[in-house]
C-alpha cells in the first residue's frame, strides 16, 4: 500500500514536471506590450510565436472636462477614458502589474474578459493606493473584449469611466488595414443635468434608474470632434474595435453615410457584412471595418439618437481625398447643441409602510439584511474587511470604542487615515443613504456580531447624531 502510494507520487511528479517543461517551451522570451491612449492601437503582433508580454497599468483618479466648462473626477486605468487599449496574441501569456497611484482615495481592481478565471482576475488585482499588485493569465481564445474595474460599487466605479479594450489577435492576425481606431461608449451620470458648470459629482440615484446625463464615446463631449475627429483618405479601408462600458446602457453603433462591410458581431468570430447599425451590449464590443470612398465628414453616432443631439454621442471621421459624388451631405457644426434641459424627477416618498422593529431580534434580522445589501460589499459579509483596502469591522477597535463616532460614520461616510487594530486605512468610504431606523438596525446587527461589543443602537440616538452639525464627512482622527 505504502509503495504504491510512494510509487503514485512519484508519477505525479514526473508528470507535473513535464507540464511545467511543455508550459515553458509555449512561451517564448518576453516584451514590453505597448500600450495606446484612445483613439489610437498598438500596431499589429508580427511576431508568429508566443511570448509573456508583460503589462503595466497605472489607475488614475483625476478630475478632466466631460464636456466644455464642466469638470468630473474621473477614475481612469492609465489617465484616460476608456483606458489604455491592450494588443496580444492568442496563445500568448500575460503578466499583469496593475499599479494604484499613491494620490488615489480608492481601492481598485480589474476584471478582463479575455481571462479565463474567477472574476477575470479581480479577486487576484484588489489593489489599495499606493500599492501594485500581480498576477498572469493565458489568452486562450481570441476577441475583443472589455475590462473594467470590479470594486465595490462596481457600478460607481465603472461609471466613473474604469473600462477599456484589449484585443486578442487570433494565431493568424487580423487581415491588414490602412488605419486602425479605438472608440468606446460610455453613460455618465451627473448631480446637475448636461452642461451644467462646474464640478459635477457622480449621482447615484440616475445610475440606479439608468437616467444618464451624458452618453459619451471616449470619455467627454467632443473627444473625437472638430481636431479629434479620427482621420482617413479616399479609398482606404478603416477598422474600429468599439467597445461599450456601459454601466448601464446598449449601444445602437452607427455611421452616418457609411455601411460597414465587415462587423465582428461582439467582438468574435462570427463576421457580419453589409451592416448598418451594430448592436453593442454594455460589457461588449465590435470590430466594425469599412472602406471610404468619397470625402467629406462621416458621424459616429449611438443610434438611440435622443443620446447624438443631447447628451453627447457624437463622433466624427473626416476623410480627405478626391471629391466624387458627394453621398453626404448637410450642415453638419463640429459642436453638439445645447441641451433643452433634462428633465428633473421627483421621487414621491411616504406611500411605503416600512415596517419598523420592535425587539432586539427584529433589529438583529432586520439590520442583517440591510447590511448585506449596502455594507457586504465592502466590509465583507463576515465583516473581515479587505487587507489595505476595506478595515474590518468584525472585532474592530475603532468601531467598538465609540458608538457615537461610529453612527457619524455611517451616516456622513468616512475619509482620512484611520487606524482599525493597527492597520492604518486611508481610503473613502462613501455618505450613504439611509434612515434613522436603517443605521440603528444595521448598527446593532453589526455591534451583536462577530465578537464585537453586542450593545445596541436606537434610532433616537442615529436621531440625536444626525441633529449635531456635521455635515463634512467625518475626520477619522
Ligand atoms: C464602498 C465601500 C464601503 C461601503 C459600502 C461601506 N463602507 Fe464602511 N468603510 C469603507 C472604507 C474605505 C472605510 C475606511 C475609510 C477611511 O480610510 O477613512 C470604512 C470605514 C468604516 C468604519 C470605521 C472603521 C472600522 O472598520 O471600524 C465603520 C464602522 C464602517 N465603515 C461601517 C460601515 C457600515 C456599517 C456600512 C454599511 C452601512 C459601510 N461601512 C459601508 C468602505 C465602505
Ligand atoms: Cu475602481
Amino acid at each position: 500500500m505504502i509503495k504504491n502510494l510512494s510509487a503514485w507520487l512519484a508519477s505525479l511528479i514526473v508528470f507535473f514536471a513535464v507540464m511545467g517543461c511543455s508550459q515553458n517551451s509555449e512561451f517564448k522570451g518576453e516584451e514590453k506590450a505597448t500600450l495606446t491612449l484612445p483613439p489610437n492601437v498598438p500596431p499589429p503582433i508580427l511576431r508568429a510565436h508566443n511570448t509573456k508580454v508583460i503589462v503595466d497599468l497605472e489607475i488614475i483618479e483625476q478630475t478632466k472636462n466631460i464636456s466644455e466648462g464642466v469638470e468630473y473626477t474621473f477614475w481612469t486605468f492609465g489617465g484616460s477614458v476608456p483606458g489604455k487599449f491592450m494588443r496580444v496574441k492568442e496563445g500568448d501569456l500575460v503578466e499583469f502589474h496593475l499599479s494604484n497611484h499613491p494620490n488615489n482615495k480608492m481601492p481598485h481592481n480589474i476584471d478582463l474578459h479575455a481571462v479565463t478565471g474567477p472574476g477575470g482576475g479581480a479577486a487576484s488585482s484588489m489593489t489599495a493606493p499606493g500599492h501594485t499588485s500581480t498576477f498572469s493569465f493565458k489568452v486562450i481564445n481570441p476577441g475583443l473584449y472589455v475590462y473594467h474595474c470590479a470594486t465595490a460599487p462596481v457600478g460607481m466605479h465603472i461609471g466613473n469611466g474604469m473600462y477599456g479594450l484589449i484585443l486578442v489577435e487570433p494565431k493568424g492576425g487580423l487581415p491588414k488595414v490602412d488605419r486602425e481606431y479605438y472608440v468606446m461608449q460610455g453613460d455618465f451620470y451627473t448631480k446637475g443635468p448636461y452642461g451644467q458648470r462646474g464640478h459635477q459629482p457622480f449621482d447615484m440615484e440616475k445610475a440606479l434608474k439608468e437616467q444618464p446625463d451624458y452618453v459619451l464615446f471616449n470619455g467627454s463631449v467632443g473627444a473625437l470632434n472638430g481636431d479629434n475627429a479620427l482621420k482617413a483618405k479616399v479609398g482606404e479601408r478603416v477598422r474600429l474595435y468599439v467597445g461599450n462600458g456601459g454601466p448601464n446602457l446598449i449601444s445602437s453603433f452607427h455611421v452616418i453615410g457609411e455601411i460597414f462591410d465587415k462587423v465582428h458581431i461582439e467582438g468574435g468570430d462570427n463576421v457580419n457584412t453589409n451592416v448598418q447599425t451594430t448592436l453593442i451590449p454594455a460589457g461588449g464590443s465590435a470590430i466594425v471595418e469599412f472602406k471610404v470612398e468619397v470625402p467629406g465628414t462621416f458621424i459616429i453616432v449611438d443610434h438611440s439618437i435622443f443620446r447624438t443631439f443631447n447628451k453627447g454621442s457624437l463622433g466624427m471621421i473626416k476623410v480627405e481625398g478626391e471629391e466624387s459624388k458627394t453621398v453626404y451631405s448637410g450642415k453638419i457644426s463640429d459642436s453638439v447643441y445645447l441641451p433643452e434641459g433634462g428633465a428633473i424627477q421627483t421621487v414621491n416618498g411616504g406611500a411605503v409602510k416600512v415596517p419598523v422593529a420592535n425587539t432586539k431580534e427584529e433589529r438583529m434580522a432586520f439590520g442583517k439584511q440591510k447590511y448585506e445589501a449596502v455594507c457586504a460589499a465592502c466590509h465583507q459579509p463576515t465583516g473581515v474587511g479587505v487587507p489595505h483596502a476595506f478595515p474590518p469591522l468584525a472585532k474592530s477597535d475603532f468601531l467598538n470604542a465609540d458608538k457615537k463616532r461610529a453612527i457619524r460614520t455611517v451616516l456622513h461616510g468616512l475619509q482620512g487615515e484611520v487606524k482599525v487594530n493597527g492597520e492604518v486605512y486611508n481610503s473613502v468610504m462613501p455618505k450613504l443613504d439611509l434612515t434613522d431606523e436603517e443605521v440603528a438596525n444595521i448598527l446593532t446587527y453589526v455591534y451583536g456580531s462577530w465578537g464585537n461589543s453586542g450593545q445596541s443602537v436606537l434610532p433616537e440616538e442615529v436621531k440625536t447624531v444626525r441633529s449635531e452639525k456635521a455635515p463634512a464627512p467625518v475626520e477619522a482622527h
